[in-house]
C-alpha cells in the first residue's frame, strides 16, 4: 500500500495512511434550502443565512474533485414525514417555540418536510444519479438511517466531512462515525454554522485529545494531497 497522508490538525489524515477513492467518502450533510435557502428553516429563526452559504463555493469545488477522482460521494438531508409520525414531540414543540414550527407552512413548502421545496439539496449540489442520499429524522446521520450499512458494504473507513451546520448534524455525525470506528477529517471551509463562535468551537473540540472526533483539514489541503 502507497501510504498518502493530508496535512490537517493536530495529526497528518488518516492516522496510518490507507487512503484511496475506494475506501474514501466526501459525506456532504444537510445541503437543503432549509438550513441555506431564503425563507427556508434557519431564515425564519432569524439566523444570518450568510453563515451558512459561506461552504457551498468550497463544497462545490471538492465535490467535483471528488467526483473526477472516483471518490464515494454520499449526501444527506434532515427531514420528517408528511404524517410527521417520526417528528419527537419536543423537537415539534421546540421548532414552534423559536416561530419555525417543523411541518407548518412557510415560504419553503411545509418546514423540514420530506418532499418540500425547502427540504430538498440546493441545486449547486445536487447529488448524481447512484450517488446515495441518506435521509434522517434527527441530527445525526447514524440514527434511524442504513449509513453505517451502507459504508460497510461499500469498504469505506475515510469519511471527508462537510455541509452545515458544524456545530449540529456534522458535529453529532462525526461523533457517531468516530465511534464506530470510521476516520474523520472535517474540511473546515466546507462547513459553516448559524453562529461563527460555535464554528470555530465545534472545530476546536476535534482537535482537543489528540484528535478525539479526528482531524481538521483545508479543502486545498485535501485537493493538493491527492491531485
Ligand atoms: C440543525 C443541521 N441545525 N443540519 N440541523 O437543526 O445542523
Amino acid at each position: 500500500m502507497t501510504r498518502r497522508f493530508i496535512p490537517a490538525d493536530p495529526y497528518e489524515w488518516p492516522f496510518d495512511g490507507d487512503l484511496s477513492p475506494a475506501n474514501t467518502a466526501l459525506v456532504i450533510i444537510d445541503m437543503q434550502t432549509d438550513f441555506c435557502g431564503v425563507g427556508g428553516y434557519v431564515d425564519a429563526m432569524g439566523y444570518d443565512i450568510g453563515l451558512t452559504r459561506a461552504p457551498i463555493g468550497p463544497i462545490r469545488e471538492t465535490l467535483a474533485f471528488a467526483r473526477a477522482r472516483g471518490y464515494h460521494v454520499i449526501h444527506t438531508r434532515e427531514g420528517h414525514r408528511p404524517d410527521l409520525s417520526d417528528l419527537p414531540a419536543n423537537k415539534k414543540w421546540r421548532s414552534r417555540r423559536v416561530g419555525a414550527g417543523i411541518g407548518e407552512p412557510g415560504p419553503c413548502g411545509r418546514v423540514l418536510v420530506r418532499g418540500e421545496p425547502g427540504w430538498e439539496i440546493i441545486p449547486e449540489l445536487a447529488p448524481l444519479p447512484g450517488e446515495p442520499v441518506v435521509d434522517k429524522p434527527g441530527k445525526g446521520s447514524f440514527c434511524a438511517t442504513d449509513l453505517e450499512l451502507l459504508l460497510r458494504c461499500r469498504g469505506i473507513r475515510n469519511l471527508l466531512l462537510s455541509g452545515i451546520t458544524t456545530d449540529v448534524c456534522v458535529h453529532t455525525t462525526m461523533r457517531e462515525a468516530n465511534d464506530r470506528g470510521f476516520e474523520c477529517l472535517i474540511l473546515e471551509d466546507c462547513t459553516g454554522a448559524t453562529d461563527r463562535g460555535n464554528y470555530l468551537a465545534a472545530l476546536k473540540m476535534v482537535e482537543m485529545q489528540g484528535g478525539v472526533f479526528g482531524a481538521v483539514a483545508t479543502s486545498t489541503a485535501v485537493i493538493e494531497a491527492i491531485s
